[in-house]
């Protein structure tokens, strides 16, 4: 049985992270995936201290398996987010879009276990100087916010850069890639797109069909003019998006404001033409929704065969 460090560092069967999607990782979802056998994690994307806390309290009710809560640290309340979690003591956190340093102290001493993503070998040594437990090297595969290298590379160079574990994400769909993530010297894998399509995930349904209907070349790193690139499927709102970063008499203000609330106009209207679908580079691989259960068991048994039968290549 496929098994590494991380399962008995933090309690959980199998080395599979959901990713903490904002505006689609809920209670729900991470219940789901954490009583699969994963690390179920709750998106506190930009939602208020309330909100967290509800979400944390039904994940609760709903597993007895340990969760996480990813921190989105450019959201105005990532300060409340961050005592809420200390004070219901979420087993992990994750983060992401920015260095989480300010707040470790005060996770590590409520027994928090940290794991920041990390697009660096830079950021990564920097998080581990600080106590993080693990991170999760991301590469720019995955949807949403993303960094310049790709996992291929990331990985191993994380993964030399620091003594702590190393989960990846990004690009990863299957059992090819979570074996793969593993050649690269991946403890864990962390997977956002696959997870749209579990079945206990509640986005529209327009964003699951895009995610089946999506081809290998569906995706766009918008953003970068604004410093924070952002990998979406194409549509009409991506499109413009990108011309817009190409036009030098359109002021970024104007830019940020055609942005805001589109990936809620994706993920709970359903918007085609408006919304921001924010996926990764697997989605052309994609097919049909599963449960979260079924999503882990498919990947871990792949993976198990193919690790299984690599030694074939050695004569
Ligand atoms: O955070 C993510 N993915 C995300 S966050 C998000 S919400 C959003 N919406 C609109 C615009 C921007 C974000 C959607 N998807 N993944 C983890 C991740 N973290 N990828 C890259 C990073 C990262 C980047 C820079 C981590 C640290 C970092 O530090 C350097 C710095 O300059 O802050």
């Amino acid at each position: 049985m496929l098994n590494s460090p991380i399962c008995k560092m933090l309690g959980i069967q199998y080395p599979v992270f959901q990713g903490g999607m904002a505006w689609i990782a809920d209670a729900k979802l991470a219940a789901a995936v954490s009583n699969a056998g994963g690390l179920g994690i709750i998106s506190a994307m930009n939602a208020d201290a309330d909100y967290l806390r509800g979400q944390i309290k039904k994940a609760r009710e709903l597993t007895d398996k340990p969760i996480g809560v990813n921190v989105m640290l450019m959201s105005p309340h990532a300060q409340e987010a961050a005592q809420v979690i200390c004070e219901e003591k979420v087993e992990v956190v994750t983060t992401g879009a920015g260095l989480p340093t300010k707040f470790m102290p005060a996770w590590i001493k409520a027994g928090v276990k940290v794991i920041p993503v990390v697009p660096s070998t830079g950021i990564a040594k920097m998080v581990e100087r600080a106590g993080a437990t693990a991170v999760i090297a991301e590469g720019g595969e995955s949807g949403g916010h993303v960094g310049d290298l790709t996992t291929m590379t990331l990985v191993p160079q994380v993964c030399d850069a620091v003594k702590i574990p190393v989960l990846a994400a990004g690009g990863i769909g299957d059992g090819r890639g979570m074996a793969a993530a593993f050649m690269l010297g991946a403890i864990g894998v962390q997977c956002g797109t696959c997870f749209l399509l579990a079945k206990e995930c509640d986005v529209h349904e327009n964003y699951k069909k895009r995610v089946i209907a999506a081809k290998d070349i569906d995706t766009i790193v918008t953003g970068k003019r604004l410093g924070h690139p952002v990998r979406v499927l194409k549509n009409s709102f991506a499109r413009e998006f990108f011309r817009m970063e190409y036009d030098s008499s359109i002021s970024n203000e104007e830019i940020e404001k055609f942005g805001t609330g589109a990936l809620r106009m994706a993920a709970k209207e359903g918007d085609e033409q408006k919304g921001s679908f924010m996926a990764g580079q697997i989605s052309g691989m994609l097919k049909e929704e599963k449960t979260a259960s079924q999503i882990i068991l498919d990947m871990v048994s792949q993976a198990e065969q193919l690790l299984k039968g690599a030694s074939a290549w050695v004569k």
